[in-house]
């Protein structure tokens, strides 16, 4: 085994059930560098996702190109990289693949791409793997324009914002994609930014657990160009702490079905009946 791998395996958090945001800085990172702007809230996005699946050892993330695909070469979790709006349709044929390959064994799969590759060029292949209820996790990084290519016009683009490539401004409003989703059959959708790791943590973890057996899930998470919008590095933070007030574009927002939300609940008795009481263990 190399020694990178010894290492990953001996000091990393593969195989802990407790995983979280909180390992961050504790224990060897599955990204330990990145090649994004400083300051970049993709960045925090990736670490807090990253430190939150619940299987990292056995998930295979698809990716496509944009800002996220300079991170993709540096993260320790299989992944692959996918023609610019094919994510869903290649990550449709790998979690059949690996189901068939793997019938005893628990196979995540997890896309993340821009906002680009998800809603403009890639929206067939979206909206068609949610259609046949393809049982993986769609996470958008919507930065609310195509960053990697200079600043173009996205579907997801605030009405009226001036980009540098898009210099008549957007004419229509942000297409309401999580909406979307719920209608085409994603059992469990959430818009949020990652300004609060605890929260990203619990819906990355939720989405990936819902995937395996209720249905496609899909979470758009706010994750601004600081440099298309003209802000530092340190400013990130404050403009998703701004964005997510009420009325704002995005203020927490969360759809699931009945189905998923008992099978939550069901995973969560199960989970407290396991711990054993105190009072027992010192009987
Ligand atoms: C098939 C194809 N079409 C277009 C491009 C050019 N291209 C590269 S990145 C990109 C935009 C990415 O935007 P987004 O998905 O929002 O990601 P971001 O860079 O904003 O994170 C485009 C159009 C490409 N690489 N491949
Ligand atoms: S161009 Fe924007 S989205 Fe891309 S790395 Fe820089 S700040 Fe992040
Ligand atoms: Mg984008």
């Amino acid at each position: 085994m190399p020694p990178e791998y010894r290492d990953l395996v001996e000091q990393s958090t593969y195989g802990h059930e407790d995983r979280g945001w909180k390992d961050i800085g504790n224990s060897k990172e599955l990204i330990e560098a990145h090649s994004l702007c400083a300051g970049c809230p993709e960045s925090m996005a990736f670490r807090y996702i990253l430190a939150s699946l619940p299987n990292p050892e056995d998930t295979v993330m698809v990716g496509s190109t944009g800002c996220t695909s300079l991170v993709f070469p540096m993260v320790a979790v299989h992944n692959i990289h996918s023609l610019f709006g094919n994510q869903n349709a290649v990550a449709s044929g790998l979690k059949r693949a690996l189901t068939v390959r793997f019938p005893d064994r628990i196979k995540d799969v997890v896309v993340l791409a821009g906002d680009g590759a998800t809603v403009d060029i890639g929206l067939d292949m979206t909206l068609q793997a949610w259609f046949r209820q393809e049982k993986f996790t769609t996470i958008c990084f919507d930065n609310e324009l195509y960053a990697n290519t200079g600043g173009q016009e996205s579907g997801l683009m605030r009405k009226g914002f001036v980009a540098k490539m898009a210099p008549t401004g957007k004419k229509f409003d942000k297409v309401r994609l999580p909406e979307i989703a719920r209608e085409s059959g994603c059992c469990y959708v959430v818009n949020l930014t990652v300004s609060k790791p605890s929260l990203v943590e619990k819906v990355i973890k939720n989405a990936v657990l819902l995937a395996r057996e209720v249905g496609p899930t899909y979470i758009q998470l706010y994750t601004p160009c600081i440099l298309e919008i003209g802000k530092n590095s340190m400013e990130g933070l404050q403009e998703m702490r701004d964005s997510e007030k009420p009325g704002e574009r995005f203020n927490y927002k969360e759809y699931i079905t009945d189905e998923a939300k008992q099978y939550l609940a069901d995973l969560d008795a199960k989970k407290k009946s396991a711990v054993i009481p105190a009072a027992q263990l010192t009987e």
